[in-house]
């Protein structure tokens, strides 16, 4: 009685040698030679290629689910095929796809890949791309349970900037101006009152005007914040840490979705190096002679500096830190002079670069009433707008710091995805506002 059989997926093909299964999937691609078929099922745990004879098959991307006796065959992908006893349409595509998928190759005409997502994300590529997110976000919340941490939730829906800047999307909320969050920081800060360890997996928006290869319209924050710290070290020692579980997890379960891509899990170092942003800036100058423009790195200066820390120390990583006040938010802690007074030029702000971009911000954060309110009038902004944060600064805040990953950079950096948009399903930018 086949139809009893339960479900059987290809990864489990090896453990039913001899025995006949149950396949559901999607037609991936077909092929005739002179009577005998060959069709390749693909489930979301790879491909089966199946033979059979006489059958009527469907549209490709149809719906489909076969019975049939597994086979070693070495050429056949996993080493197993199918014989197919039954063969039965699900749901027919009513229309044959826009796009090949087993022929689709990665960024071969972007756009194209882009305005059909639905469909091309069904791309083994592509798919594996996003499977390591999930891995890598699941990874990010086990590890910060383990110490200790909670999740929460900010609203996304605010009624004022948290980094300053003007990429804020303005939208009419009942008839008042509100916005779109462009971080949760200030609310995980709050929050900070709350659990002490906290994280936060949810979308930010940027009113990014450029289009650029690493920036999101929309991009997965990966928020993390912790009180009663002593510095911005502990922060970096934490996301060192995690960097390092994140690691782990991804070599024990997306082996195939790296060796897919070509890609190589980094090691992370017991201690990722750091370097000062100005002898960063220096270093990048004077080794490379690459003059750096503005009061941060610039993308050149990123690779650069990337370059040198592969290339001496054998790090994919390294922190930038001592960031100068000019270049970080109002909220960044400020730099202490060897007498404990608070420095006017430096703050204790970092970024982390991996394989030549950026992809966290972090820091430690002022956590003194008075010396908050200093801040927000020196950078000159309006502490009306800022008072639902403010207040909680009088009740006992803790020195506390935390990070934020921008998960699509790490995850296109990870796997050599040389845009951002591929490292999300549905993305936007400046001119896609679907799929
Ligand atoms: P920042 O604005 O530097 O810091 O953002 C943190 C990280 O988010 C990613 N990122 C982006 N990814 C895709 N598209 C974009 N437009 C984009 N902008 C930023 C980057 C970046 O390093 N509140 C601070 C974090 C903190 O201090 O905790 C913040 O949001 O990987």
């Amino acid at each position: 009685m086949t139809s009893t059989l339960p479900r059987t997926l290809t990864r489990e093909l090896p453990q039913h040698e001899g025995q006949t299964v149950r396949l559901q999937g999607f037609l991936h691609a077909r092929r005739d030679l002179g009577g005998v078929q060959f069709l390749v099922l693909r489930d979301v745990s790879g491909l089966t290629q199946c033979v059979g004879s006489g059958l009527e098959l469907p549209l490709a991307e149809s719906s489909v689910e076969v019975v049939g006796r597994v086979k070693a065959h070495p050429k056949a992908p996993g080493g197993f095929e199918v014989q197919v006893e039954s063969f039965r349409v699900i749901t027919p595509a009513v229309e044959a796809p826009p796009v090949e998928i087993p022929k689709m190759e990665w960024n071969v005409n972007p756009e194209t890949m882009l305005d059909y997502r639905v469909v091309t994300v069904r791309g083994l590529k592509e798919r594996a791309a996003l499977k390591v997110q999930a891995e890598l976000v699941a990874a990010f919340r086990e590890h910060l349970n383990t110490e200790g941490f909670t999740e929460i939730s900010t609203p996304k829906i605010v009624s004022a900037g948290a980094e300053g800047g003007a990429n804020l999307f303005p939208i009419d909320y009942f008839g008042a101006p509100a916005y779109l969050a462009q971080s949760p920081q200030l609310y995980k800060q709050i929050m900070v009152g709350v659990f002490e360890r906290v994280y936060e997996v949810a979308p930010v928006y940027r009113a990014e005007e450029h289009a650029t290869s690493r920036h999101l319209n929309e991009y997965l924050s990966l928020d993390v914040e912790l009180g009663f710290i002593e510095s911005e070290e502990d922060v970096m020692a934490l996301q060192n840490r995690l960097l390092a579980a994140i690691m782990e997890r991804l070599k024990e379960r997306c082996a195939p979705e790296f060796a897919l891509l070509g890609a190589t899990i980094p090691d992370v170092p017991a201690h990722i190096p750091r370097i000062p942003l100005m002898e960063a800036r220096q270093l990048v100058t004077e080794k490379y002679g690459h003059a750096v423009g503005g009061k941060d790195l610039d993308p050149e200066a990123e690779r650069l500096l990337s370059q040198h820390y592969a290339e001496t120390e054998g790090s994919d990583f390294v922190f930038v830190t001592k960031y100068p006040r000019a270049a970080r938010p109002f909220y960044a802690h400020p730099e202490l002079n060897a007498d404990g007074t608070p420095n006017a030029e430096l703050t204790r702000g970092y970024d982390l670069l991996f394989r030549g971009i950026e992809i966290t911000s972090g820091g430690q954060r002022i956590h003194d009433h008075a010396m908050l309110l200093e801040s927000i009038a020196a950078y000159k902004l309006r502490p009306e707008s800022l008072e639902g944060y403010t207040e909680v600064f009088k009740y006992g805040m803790p020195p506390h710091g935390g990070f934020a990953i921008g998960a699509e950079r790490l995850t296109a950096k990870l796997l050599g995805i040389a845009n951002v948009r591929y490292a999300r399903a549905f993305p936007r930018d400046r001119h896609r506002l679907t799929p």
